[in-house]
Formats: C-alpha cells, sequence, structure tokens
C-alpha cells in the first residue's frame, strides 16, 4: 500500500455522507479469529469449513457440528476488536448514515463500537431451534472439559497464544434440545444452501444501492449472494476501496486497493 492509495482512499472517505462498510472474515484476522481460508486447528484440521457449515452435516452428525460451532464461539469470547473494528466505529460515529454489513458471524463488531452490523450470515451468538426456530439459550461457556476461564468473567486473561481458534480440546459435543419441542438446538448462522435472511439481504441492497462509497474489507469475494453487493454499489456508480493483502475478484472494479491488513490500513485511513 503506497502513499497515493492511501491518499486518494482518504479523499473519497472524506467526500462521502453514506458509506457502506463491507466485512468479511479477514476484519477479525487480527483478532486471531481465523477466517475460513486460515487452516484450522485441532480436530477440524481433517474437514473442510464448507463440509462443516451445512444443514447435511449437522443432520449427519449434530455433536461434531456444534461442537465445532461451540469452540468458534468460545474463541471469539477469547478475542478482543481489533484497531480496524475500532476504525469502522470512528467512521459511522462521524458519519451518522454509514451502513456497516458482515458476513461475519462473530460479535467483534458490536464490541468494537458498531451497535447494528447488517448481518448477512447470522451470528454465533443466536442458536435456535433447528424444529420450530424458538431462540436457545447461550450455553455456559466453560466447556465440559473445563477449559480455561473466560477473561470475560472478571478471570485473567485467556493465557493462550495470539490465536482464538478452536482448540485441541475442543470436540464434538451434543447439541442441546429445545425447551418446547425437544429438537436439537442449532446455531444461529446460514449454512451453505441456506438462504439468507431476506431482511438483512434486502437492507445490505438498498445500502449498495443508495451509498456514495462501498469500503470493502477483509473478503475474499467468493460467497454468494454477499460477494455482490460490492457489485452493486459499483454498479450504479459509487467509488469501491478495497482492504486486502492479497488481490480478490474485486479488484477489477475497485478505484483504490489498498493492499495491507485491516488493523492498520483502517486507522491510517480514518486518521
Ligand atoms: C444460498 C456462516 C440459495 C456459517 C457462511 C453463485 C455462485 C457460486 C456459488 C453460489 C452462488 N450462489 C449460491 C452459491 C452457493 C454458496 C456459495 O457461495 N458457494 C461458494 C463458496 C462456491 N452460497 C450459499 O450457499 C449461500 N446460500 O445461496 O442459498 C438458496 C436460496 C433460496 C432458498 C434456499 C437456498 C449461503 C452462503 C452463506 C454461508 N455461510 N457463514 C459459518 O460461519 O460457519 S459464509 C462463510 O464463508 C463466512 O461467514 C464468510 O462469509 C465466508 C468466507 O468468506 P470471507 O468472509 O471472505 O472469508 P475468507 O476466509 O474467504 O477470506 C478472508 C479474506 O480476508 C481473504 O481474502 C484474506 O486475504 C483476507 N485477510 C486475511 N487477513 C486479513 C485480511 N484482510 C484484511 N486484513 C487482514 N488482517
Ligand atoms: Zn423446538
Amino acid at each position: 500500500m503506497t502513499g497515493p492509495e492511501l491518499a486518494e482512499a482518504g479523499r473519497l472517505l472524506a467526500a462521502a455522507r453514506r458509506p457502506v462498510v463491507f466485512t468479511g472474515a479477514g476484519m477479525s484476522a487480527e483478532s486471531g479469529v481465523p477466517t475460513f481460508r486460515d487452516a484450522q486447528t485441532g480436530l477440524w484440521q481433517r474437514y473442510d469449513p464448507q463440509e462443516l457449515a451445512t444443514p447435511a452435516a449437522f443432520r449427519a452428525d449434530p455433536a461434531l457440528v456444534w461442537g465445532w460451532y461451540e469452540a468458534r464461539r468460545r474463541g471469539v469470547r477469547r478475542a478482543e476488536p481489533n484497531p480496524g473494528h475500532r476504525a469502522v466505529a470512528a467512521i459511522a460515529a462521524r458519519l451518522p448514515d454509514t451502513v456497516v454489513i458482515t458476513q461475519n458471524v462473530d460479535d467483534l463488531h458490536e464490541r468494537g463500537g458498531v451497535p447494528a452490523p447488517v448481518r448477512l450470515h447470522g451470528s454465533l451468538f443466536a442458536p435456535r431451534c433447528s424444529a420450530c426456530a424458538r431462540p436457545a439459550p447461550l450455553p455456559s461457556d466453560l466447556p465440559p472439559s473445563a477449559g480455561p476461564p473466560e477473561p470475560h468473567d472478571g478471570a485473567e486473561p485467556h493465557d493462550g497464544a495470539e490465536s482464538h481458534a478452536p482448540e485441541a480440546h475442543d470436540g464434538p459435543l451434543d447439541p442441546p434440545a429445545c425447551a418446547d419441542c425437544g429438537a436439537p438446538v442449532r446455531p444461529g448462522v446460514v449454512w451453505f444452501g441456506e438462504a439468507l435472511p431476506s431482511a438483512a439481504l434486502d437492507a445490505a441492497v438498498e445500502a449498495a444501492s443508495s451509498c456514495d462509497l462501498l469500503l470493502t474489507v477483509g473478503t475474499s469475494a467468493l460467497v454468494h449472494p454477499a460477494a455482490e453487493i460490492p457489485l452493486v454499489a459499483a454498479r450504479l456508480g459509487a467509488p469501491v476501496v478495497q482492504v486486502n493483502p492479497v488481490p480478490t475478484p474485486l479488484d477489477a472494479i475497485c478505484a483504490v486497493n489498498l493492499r495491507g491488513p485491516a488493523g492498520e490500513v483502517l486507522p491510517a485511513l480514518v486518521r
């Protein structure tokens, strides 16, 4: 990323009144939350996330899939928002008409100062019944194997490594049963092959259709229909600025490509 590109992106952001910030897993990478393209750790090294994130996988082995999501949720609980999350919140504070649209299922935007992002793929923190869709309580965060206490529970900060990937001691875990109908509780995320929540998708298309800048951060732009959101903005004439250490299919439509990590680039952009 060079000075002129950052200056041009800063000029476009300074001129914007209704920006959209569109984020993917790379937004949380510097918080230690693995991206989908990162190598999985522990038990899940043997699985392609896209094979686990499907209704069929949950039907075939609810404990394996529920255990994976619980491990990811505990990892997110141990993570902290990074300076990139706080820079996105600074943009939204400065420009009240900002809309943050995320593909991520962690809660780091909320904890980093963006109270209500448009959530295209749901949340790790909204489990529901797989049959009657009744919202289910979040399980206690201490796994049966009584791993290290959660730092948010007032205990010492987790002495874990940088990464908050699912850990080796995490493994299959039987999902709780719905209090109403007894069916297994499932994660509140959108799996591959499932439709996105129509209200969220409509809100995202509406925001991308009326924005005057779209800032896309940390996405490989391979997952549809989310990947079409930046294209909506570009087709309607809004400039697109990308933050990603590597090229993506979005490069061709971007006015500026800022090659670098979100946690460094975004604070420099909003300085
Ligand atoms: C549907 C929740 C229909 C679960 C997720 C059209 C074309 C091709 C395929 C399809 C298509 N339409 C539909 C499909 C099928 C499929 C799909 O897109 N497949 C692709 C992968 C081939 N889509 C679906 O199935 C969708 N559903 O279309 O349903 C339908 C309609 C009606 C009725 C019934 C059905 C549902 C897709 C949602 C899947 N759920 N998440 C969970 O989290 O477990 S998506 C999941 O993958 C993540 O949430 C995330 O959104 C996505 C991964 O994308 P990214 O966020 O971009 O993350 P990734 O790891 O790929 O990339 C990270 C990037 O960050 C990299 O570029 C890296 O360079 C960068 N990076 C790294 N570090 C940093 C960084 N950037 C900045 N700073 C850093 N420090
Ligand atoms: Zn139920």
